[in-house]
């Protein structure tokens, strides 16, 4: 086991719809903490450099619209495994094959709207913390 840190978002859907709170209850009570967490409202530019693995991809555009669309929780996790843990927790990517109780089967609706991102490797979760958080704002506990 590996003591991990990983990056989540809270995407505008589940923000707009007040959800904050039950998500971050939910990785509590899961086992992971938050040793970071802020609320912004993305650009595009900000956007388009996150995801830029996506771009030209066909639903690059509607996913920039919707990162862009309101205000995301950006926080970093940390606990045993915690990038494949937060992957369980949030379910497939399209939440109508998100296993029932996962986030996404309970906060997304559609594959282009679905409540949360995490990384998906160390390399992602390194790159997406540096992203958005300096090192010194990441509080060094478990
Ligand atoms: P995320 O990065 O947001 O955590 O999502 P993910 O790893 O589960 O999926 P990824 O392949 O990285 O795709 C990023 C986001 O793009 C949208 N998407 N739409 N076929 C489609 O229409 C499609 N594929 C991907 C999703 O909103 C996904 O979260
Ligand atoms: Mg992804």
């Amino acid at each position: 086991m590996a003591l991990e840190q990983t990056l989540s978002i809270i995407k505008p859907d589940a923000v707009g719809e007040n959800h904050i709170g039950e998500i971050v209850a939910h990785f509590e009570q899961a086992g992971l903490s938050i040793v970071a967490m802020k609320m912004i409202r993305l650009s595009r530019e900000q956007a388009e450099g996150f995801y830029a693995e996506h771009i030209g991809r066909p639903f690059f555009e509607g996913l920039m619209n919707f990162m862009t669309s309101g205000p995301v929780v950006v926080q970093v996790l940390s606990g045993e495994n915690a990038i494949q843990r937060n992957r369980e927790l949030m379910g497939a990517t399209d939440p109508a094959k998100a296993e029932p109780g996962t986030l996404r089967a309970r906060f997304g609706s559609i594959v282009s709207a679905n409540a949360v991102h995490g990384s998906d490797s160390p390399v992602s979760a390194a790159r997406e913390i540096a992203y958005f958080f300096d090192q010194d704002a990441v509080l060094l506990r478990n």
